[in-house]
């Protein structure tokens, strides 16, 4: 089908700030679209294939590391915004509740939030951290999609299977979008979903 919607071309990109607490936000005066999901998921590799800029945001090994919500100017319109990672249990107790904190203070309260793309991995079915972002975020009557990442470590006959399993165990009414940060498989379904929020 041909697509209506003209899909963005991302021009620019640059790291704008790092917020570890509220006080520590930008002004809410640009949209903005941003990220949620466990460690490790695939955050800042989906920021760096979307955008194209392979180091603009670190992908790091060891899960639980980024601690603060960090802003991506694009186009020099709009932010993109990576959020901490939440789930990841070896991590201090007090460290996580602030994390917790802080994604809650941010998604509660950000009236330019145009649309949250949440993530898991297509590898697994959703943990209980996952149904329980993804009941909240809907309570919070956010408009979401979930992309189920690392799509290139699944067989191609074994893919539909385990978009099912994620869409069942989300409750989703629109299906998950199969996405790679290593093929680029589901970038073009992404960026239209984008395009539509920030119209
Ligand atoms: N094969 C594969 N590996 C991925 C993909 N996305 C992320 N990874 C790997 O998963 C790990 C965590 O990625 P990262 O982007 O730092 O996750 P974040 O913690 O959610 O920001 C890194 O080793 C990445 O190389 C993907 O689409 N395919
Ligand atoms: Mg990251």
């Amino acid at each position: 089908m041909l697509s209506l919607v003209k899909t963005m071309r991302i021009e620019s990109a640059t790291f704008t700030a790092s917020a570890f607490n509220k006080g520590q936000l930008p002004p809410a005066s640009l949209p903005e679209i941003a990220m949620v999901g466990r460690s490790n998921v695939g955050k800042s590799s989906l920021i760096n294939r979307l955008t194209g800029r392979k180091g603009l945001a670190r992908i790091s090994s060891t899960p639980g590391k980024t601690q603060s919500i960090n802003f991506y100017l694009i186009n020099e319109t709009w932010h993109l915004v990576d959020l901490p990672g939440y789930g990841y249990a070896r991590v201090a107790k007090s460290q996580r509740a602030s994390w917790g904190k802080l994604i809650e203070c941010y998604l509660t309260d950000r009236s330019n939030l145009r649309g949250l793309v949440h993530l898991v991995d297509i590898r697994h079915p959703p943990m209980e951290s996952d149904i329980v972002m993804q009941d909240w975020v809907r309570s919070l009557g956010i408009s979401s999609l979930v992309v189920a990442t690392k799509l290139d470590k699944i067989p191609r006959g074994k893919r539909l299977q385990h978009l099912k399993i994620i869409n069942a165990g989300l409750r989703l009414t629109n299906p998950a979008i199969p996405f790679s940060a290593v093929t680029g498989e589901g970038l073009n379904d992404l960026t239209e979903a984008l395009s539509l929020w920030l119209q």
